[in-house]
């Protein structure tokens, strides 16, 4: 109701039309804006939603979450790369869970230092983990876009799906972008930088238009910002749990459930080589399992995938 109409919605109206009291209206209201929502309350005129504000004031939501991390997040208008100055926080001793958004980025990054486009509107954000050992840090990269993904899903029902290993689509087209990143020595982790960027509300530039889509876009309306943040954080928790208490496979089934690229013909770029073939099977540490049309099983650990059918 309160997405449908331009203005205010009155207690009284909203309170009629469900059938609850206007304590229980005021109570779900309140529900709402918790979980992102830009609701303004009026004394007389009643509720009315912000379409997508700005994200300037997220601590405030950040509170109260309940989940295990803690989150604290720094708001930039611009930056260079959200990554950029999460490392640098990182390197002055910043506690796991800040996070660092901008609303745009002159240099966003996507791995293999190629370029992310990054205007307004979208969601670009990079988050400081430090996790207490190294192993199936791989993980983390799938865990997030499962996270990403279930957001999706959760708050708008639009069928997100993954790609291997770090992208989420809608539609068959790319959504979301996952990029991990880190300092480890030894046996010890300095941090890890896990950047998120998700194509909100933000205008699709035209060299991206045949394999990139928005929310905005799938929705057909604008989609709230710091909803979609909320809900990913959340998702992000949950699962980062998993992975620290040694439940990782249960990480990776989920992933496979949401893949689009199991089962698929894959050509596998890979700094050195190109592999051809059906991708069967993700092992536990996040390999990819690829069988070449020589019938050769090979395990693929980075690389880019192009989905053939
Ligand atoms: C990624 O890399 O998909 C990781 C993207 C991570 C972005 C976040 S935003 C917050 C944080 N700060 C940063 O600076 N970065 C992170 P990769 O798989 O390498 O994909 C990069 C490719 O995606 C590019 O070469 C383009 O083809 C395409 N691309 C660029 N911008 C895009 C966008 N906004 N939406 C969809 N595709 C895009």
């Amino acid at each position: 109701m309160l997405s449908s109409s331009e203005g205010y919605v009155s207690g009284s109206k909203l309170s009629a039309e469900l059938g609850v009291s206007r304590a229980t209206v005021n109570r779900l209201i309140r529900e709402l804006i918790k979980d992102g929502y830009h609701i303004e309350i009026h004394p007389k005129l009643g509720y009315r939603l912000v379409e997508d504000a700005d994200l300037s004031a997220l601590n405030s939501l950040l509170k109260d979450l309940g989940t295990s991390l803690r989150f604290y997040a720094h708001f930039l208008p611009v930056c260079s790369s959200t990554q950029d100055v999460a490392e640098s926080l990182a390197l002055q001793g910043a506690e796991e869970g800040t996070i660092v958004i901008a609303e745009k980025m002159e240099q966003g990054r996507g791995r293999l230092r190629r370029r992310w486009l990054a205007s307004e509107g979208g969601l670009w954000f990079s988050m400081i983990l430090r996790p207490p050992f190294v192993k199936n840090l791989q993980l983390i990269t799938l865990l997030t876009g499962v996270s990403v993904a279930a957001s999706i899903r959760k708050s708008f029902g639009l069928e997100a799906r993954l790609k291997w290993p770090n992208d989420v689509l809608l539609n068959g087209k790319k959504v979301g972008g996952v990029l991990v990143e880190g300092k480890i020595e030894s046996d010890s982790v300095h941090y890890i930088i896990v950047g998120i960027g998700v194509n909100v509300n933000n205008e699709l530039p035209p060299e991206l238009r045949e394999t990139a889509t928005s929310i905005h876009e799938a929705l057909g309306v604008k989609a709230p910002r710091a909803r979609v943040l909320i809900a990913i954080l959340k998702e992000f928790d949950a699962r980062y749990s998993l992975l620290l208490t040694g439940k990782g496979k249960e990480i990776v089934d989920e992933w496979k459930g949401l893949s689009e690229t199991l089962n698929k013909r894959v050509m596998i770029i890979t700094e050195n080589e190109r592999v051809e073939g059906v991708a069967l099977d993700v092992l536990e540490d996040g390999t990819l399992l690829v069988k070449t049309g020589e019938g050769e099983l090979r395990e693929i650990y980075a690389g880019d995938v192009v989905h053939l059918r």
